[in-house]
């Protein structure tokens, strides 16, 4: 079933929301969990279901999410057996221009996409951290003889204004479609809930490309599928709605889009804990990384300056390989690759990228530190808002701070 189904991540989209940590990067090539970059749970997803024909369209900043498939992904796939994951950058096909919207992005490749001739095709965000399986969704749209199903979840009224807000009859047919509704319509069983897109959507690829032909000559279309294509289909033809649930535990899945600095904080600290929201640790939907060669984590007592009486200790974290903790103590955080935390640093609540170095006794709390930062010893961060702001660091409602690359400057001493 797999064989003659295309798979297209839209991996281009800007992550505004996300600065700085999108300031050099994709939005899918943001460091996620430690290890992981948050493209890594959809092709982990696709990968555990069986999906192994992948074009993932790139446009913003791709050249870091552009080295870690080559680095990461690459291997999976057997070009033999007729497997592949190829990096597309705009073509630029049809204009100067960029993509407009996601339709135009699938439209700008529809070459490459006919050319594998599929029967039908899957397109999925590059942005979201979930694990799905996404052959049932697959069957579902087969045996309805769909022409476009709709990945669907349950949320609340404010999440609804954010995203693709569905109407469905009981057969899960899709009635009605409204893209970021001011005034969200609820379901019909409950009106404090409400039926969600995804943003993934599996296409009858004639469908499709009949579709993007006739949206391309529509002069003042979006040539977005939420805006566009979706809300112009349900009348005519048969969009159907696939609800996302747990297999398992028989509820809602675990879904989160990671648009904000805040909402990335809160799925991070998702993955910690005894009884994790997202567990990584689950043998039957492997979540795979890029593993760099380095030793393992080290935790010991810290030796500068004196005897060593101060331990390294981490406690509700998450430690990536090559990090040594030396007589500092770390809780509730994650730790990337070759984080250095030296003696009596505290770091609460924070995630550190990769070689993050936190000087003697300095003490961050909600803290997001971009790759290779320094932060010297003897420095307060997440402590004081408005002292922070005036280092330069950007600091969300909430309070968390966010050091990116390049913000180091603000910790040179004044002359
Ligand atoms: P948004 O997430 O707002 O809503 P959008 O910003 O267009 O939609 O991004 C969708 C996906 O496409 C993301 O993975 C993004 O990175 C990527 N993308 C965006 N523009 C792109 C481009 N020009 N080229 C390549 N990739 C691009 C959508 C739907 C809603 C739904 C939410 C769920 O429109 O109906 O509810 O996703 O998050
Ligand atoms: P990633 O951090 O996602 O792994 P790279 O390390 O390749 O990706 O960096 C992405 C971009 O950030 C590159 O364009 C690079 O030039 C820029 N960059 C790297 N290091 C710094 C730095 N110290 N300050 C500012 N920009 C940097």
């Amino acid at each position: 079933m797999m064989r003659d189904t295309l798979t297209v991540i839209l991996a281009g989209g800007r992550g505004s929301r996300l600065e700085p940590l999108t300031r050099d990067r994709a939005k899918p090539a943001v460091p996620f969990g430690g290890l992981y970059r948050i493209v890594d749970f959809v092709l982990s997803n696709c990968l555990n279901s069986g999906m192994r024909n992948i074009l993932l369209l790139t446009q913003y900043k791709a050249g870091s999410l552009d080295r870690h498939i080559n680095l990461a992904w690459r291997n999976y796939f057997c070009r033999e057996l007729g497997e592949f994951i190829d990096v597309v950058p705009p073509q630029q096909r049809f204009a100067d221009n960029w993509y407009t919207g996601t339709a135009d992005a699938v439209y700008q490749n529809i070459y490459a996409i006919e050319r594998e001739q599929p029967r039908d095709v899957v397109i999925l965000g590059g942005d979201h951290i979930y694990k799905m399986n996404y052959k049932p969704m697959l069957e579902f749209h087969r045996r309805m003889d769909a022409d476009i199903t709709i990945g669907a979840l349950r949320v609340t009224r404010s999440e609804a204004k954010e995203f693709g807000v569905i109407q469905a009859d009981l057969d899960h047919r899709v009635l009605g479609f409204q893209e970021k509704p001011e005034d969200p319509i609820p379901t019909p069983e409950d009106p404090d809930v409400y039926m969600a897109s995804m943003g993934i959507y599996i296409f009858n690829a004639r469908f499709l490309y009949e579709q993007l032909c006739d949206d391309a000559t529509i002069e003042d279309s979006d040539h977005d599928f939420g805006k566009n294509i979706i809300p112009g289909a349900i009348d005519d033809y048969k969009v159907y709605a696939f609800p996302f649930l747990d297999e398992n535990r028989k509820r809602d899945a675990y879904w989160r889009d990671v648009g904000t600095i805040d909402a990335y904080f809160e799925a991070t600290m998702d993955l910690i804990g005894v009884d994790p929201l997202l567990n990584l640790y689950d043998e039957h939907w492997p979540i795979r990384a890029f593993q760099p060669q380095l030793p393992p984590p080290k935790f010991v007592f810290g030796s500068e300056g004196g005897p060593a009486t101060r331990r390294g200790v981490a406690l509700d974290s998450l430690v990536c390989q090559g990090a040594i903790i030396s007589g500092g103590t770390v809780a509730r955080s994650v730790l990337g690759p070759g984080v250095r935390i030296n003696s009596y640093a505290r770091v609460e609540d924070c995630i550190l990228f990769d070689d993050v170095e936190v000087g003697r006794r300095s003490r961050l709390r909600r803290v997001i530190v971009d790759k290779g930062v320094r932060i010297p010893a003897e420095t307060e961060i997440g402590y004081d808002p408005e002292a922070d702001r005036a280092r330069g660091f950007t600091v969300t409602e909430s309070g968390l701070v966010v050091i990116a690359r390049g913000d180091e400057l603000s910790f040179a001493p004044e002359v």
